[in-house]
């Protein structure tokens, strides 16, 4: 039987994962969309036969004919939410950030371990990456021997309006907190962040680009360059450095065309073109484990980590220093993964 999932929020990302679970994942069925504003509820609607929609997004979870929940809400707004999904016992896939903050990231977790059951996974879609999981991959195997260091890149043509130095931490950074995480099995023991000059396209009051090193606690460094203003597009690398070689992903693959006194490839403007793949693996793999009551991929736990990470990081803005990560001790409940 199909898995009956219901989603909270329409908004841009919402709205595309109500086409994804349409148009292209097997063996799910979208029968809710809930949103504040219903009108952006039944446009993301529309044209999916049987899916209703609700003003009251916790309605989409409190009713039994939803088996799971896909949660694409802002994150200051998913504590209440994901406690309502546990105490139902459905599972539920939600955006990053799990929670605004590690404390009540905190409080998630252990609802979550007081039910018993690993519910919650968090959007990380980099891990489903087809490039990622092959690096991912190639460093378990150790061929290359143990990572050393990491170079990463994060670049986003612009940002919206209101984006702000605190965000291009907590919103964009997190990725690379997310995936260092899961390359290297270790967590993330500080942070320093820097700025060099400032880049004119940088809206007033940004401080774009940015110079993120994060360590993890095996002593691997991690560079990553943030420049959400880059204007060209949208690009995502990262390279392990390994004691017998190197590997990059999100080097420039794809289409190789010559025209017009010029040779080369496109760049999109859009992440959601470049992880369409990942995002479109990501749900298929929840819904097949969301049938069996569970998830497949990074966990609550993982969204707490991010958390504080993410929190030190904003020390480190604040005071321009380096800050070390503050973090309970990983709970048994989520030492398998
Ligand atoms: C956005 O929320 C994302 O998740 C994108 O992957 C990231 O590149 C962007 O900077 C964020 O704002």
């Amino acid at each position: 039987q199909d898995l009956r999932v219901g989603l909270v929020g329409a908004g841009k990302m919402g709205a595309d994962h109500a086409r994804r679970l349409h148009e292209r994942v097997s063996n799910a069925k979208l029968v809710a969309i809930g949103d504040p504003d219903l009108d952006r509820a039944k446009r993301a609607a529309s044209g999916i036969e049987g899916c209703r929609t609700h003003g009251d997004p916790a309605e989409v979870i409190s009713t039994s004919d939803v088996d799971a929940v896909v949660l694409a809400t802002p994150g200051a707004t998913h504590e209440p939410l994901l406690l309502a999904a546990i105490e139902r016992g459905i599972p539920v896939l939600c955006e990053k950030p799990l929670t605004p903050d590690s404390k009540s990231a905190l409080r998630v977790v252990e609802a979550e371990q007081a039910a018993g059951r690993r519910l919650v996974q968090v959007g990380f879609m980099r891990r489903f990456d087809p490039e990622y999981r092959e690096l991912k991959r190639l460093l378990d195997a150790g061929d290359f021997g143990r990572a050393l260091l990491m170079h990463c890149a994060h670049r986003n043509p612009s940002t919206p309006p209101g984006f702000t130095d605190e965000m291009m931490v907590f919103d964009s950074a997190v990725h690379e907190f997310d995936t260092t995480r899961w390359l290297l099995d270790e967590e993330i023991a500080a942070i320093t962040v820097r700025h060099p000059r400032r880049s004119a396209t940088a809206p007033e009051g940004l401080r774009d680009p940015k110079l993120i090193t994060i360590e993890s606690t095996g002593g691997v460094v991690v560079d990553v360059e943030l420049f959400v203003n880059c204007g060209f597009g949208y690009q995502v690398r990262c390279e392990a450095v390994c004691e017998r070689g190197t590997a990059l992903v999100g080097g420039s693959a794809g289409m190789f065309s010559h025209t017009e006194g010029r040779w080369g490839g496109d760049v999109t403007k859009d992440f959601r073109d470049r992880f369409m793949q990942a995002f479109d693996l990501e749900f298929q793999r929840w819904v097949h484990a969301a049938r069996g009551g569970g998830i497949d991929g990074a966990s609550a736990w993982d969204g707490y980590a991010a958390a504080a990470v993410c929190e030190a990081g904003l020390a480190a803005l604040a005071d321009d220093c380096r800050t070390e990560v503050d973090m309970i001790a990983k709970p048994d409940f989520y030492s398998t993964s």
